[in-house]
């Protein structure tokens, strides 16, 4: 009974001393984005993410199929978890959720968001024509024709498809509050509130038939060239008020840790394009030409 105590008591220090380790990585500083590959060599290898999506990439691509999104409309009865993990503030997906359109059936894991600070509302991590936008929401799913779960999936080249939306400052928006609601319940690092299920795709833009297509990676450690990137290409709104709820509300710290340290601008820098191409399912430029010669029609 002694040696069992003596061990709990042991476990019990070296849990509470575990903020003396540090983080393992950060956005800035010591362990920052730069110094990444130091311990998690893929951070330096090649097709990265995220990438600045510039005109001179995109091939426009007629086989690319529009992504369905299946079963995404959650019973309020079913409890998602919300966790801050010290990176970001991430909810649990249920597996009966996936996504079609894809090469193979993707089955969703978490969703997760990154942002900036109260005073720099950029902290997208995908750009568009050098544009940042104020945050980025990823819904994340791993290939389950392939593969029994995230784990086994995440670190295989055709393991894991990434939903990206960028997120603009305006207009309220309802479904982003389902979240925000609990943020206080999530203030700190390893800190988890239950969050009733709800309309998954009211986070989504209307048309999921315009996006940007491209093979990445996680983008953060290990940063494994895994992802199969959909960035859609209308972003959705959340208020001035939602925004700062997601930039002054959390911390990157434990409660036991003495520094206060706030979670914001966790984004990662844009990365090499490394011959990349960027598929597009939305012809632009073509559509341009078709308007301005049915107006050239209609007035000679
Ligand atoms: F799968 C992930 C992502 F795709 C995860 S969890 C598994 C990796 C340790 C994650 F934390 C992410 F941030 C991303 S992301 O590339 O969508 N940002
Ligand atoms: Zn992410």
């Amino acid at each position: 009974m002694r040696i069992l105590s003596f061990i709990a008591c042991i476990l019990l220090l070296l849990t509470s001393l575990s903020f003396l380790r540090g983080a393992e990585w950060t956005y800035s500083g010591q362990t920052g984005q730069d110094y990444w590959s130091n311990k998690y060599p893929y951070c330096a290898s090649p097709f990265q993410s995220p990438i600045d999506i510039t005109s001179d990439l995109l091939r426009f691509s007629p086989a690319l199929r529009p992504i369905e999104v299946r079963n995404y409309k959650l019973s309020s009865t079913e409890q998602l978890s919300l966790r801050n993990d010290g990176h970001s503030l991430q909810l649990s997906l249920p597996p009966t959720m996936y996504v079609s359109g894809l090469p193979n059936q993707f089955t969703a894991a978490q969703l997760h968001f990154h942002w900036g600070s109260s005073h720099r509302p950029t902290g997208s991590e995908h750009l568009v024509d050098s544009k940042q936008f104020a945050a980025e929401l990823h819904i994340v799913h791993y290939n389950s024709d392939k593969y029994p779960d995230i784990k086994t999936a995440m670190d295989k080249s055709d393991g894991l498809a990434v939903l990206g939306v960028l997120i603009k400052i305006g207009d309220f928006n309802p479904a982003y509050e389902h979240i925000m609601r609990f943020i206080n319940g999530a203030k700190n690092k390893n800190f988890k509130v239950q969050v009733p299920g709800f309309n998954i795709r009211e986070l989504l833009p209307a048309r999921l038939d315009e996006f940007y297509r491209y093979d990445g990676s996680l983008t953060t450690p290990p940063c494994f060239p895994s992802v199969l990137w959909t960035v859609f290409r209308n972003h959705v709104t959340i208020s001035h008020q939602q925004y700062l709820a997601l930039a002054t509300s959390l911390f990157a710290s434990s409660v036991q840790d003495p520094e206060v340290i706030p979670l914001n601008n966790n984004f990662r820098k844009p990365q090499p394009i490394d011959s990349r191409v960027v598929l597009v399912s939305f012809k632009e430029a073509e559509l341009f030409v078709a308007v301005l010669l049915a107006l050239f029609k209609s007035l000679c």
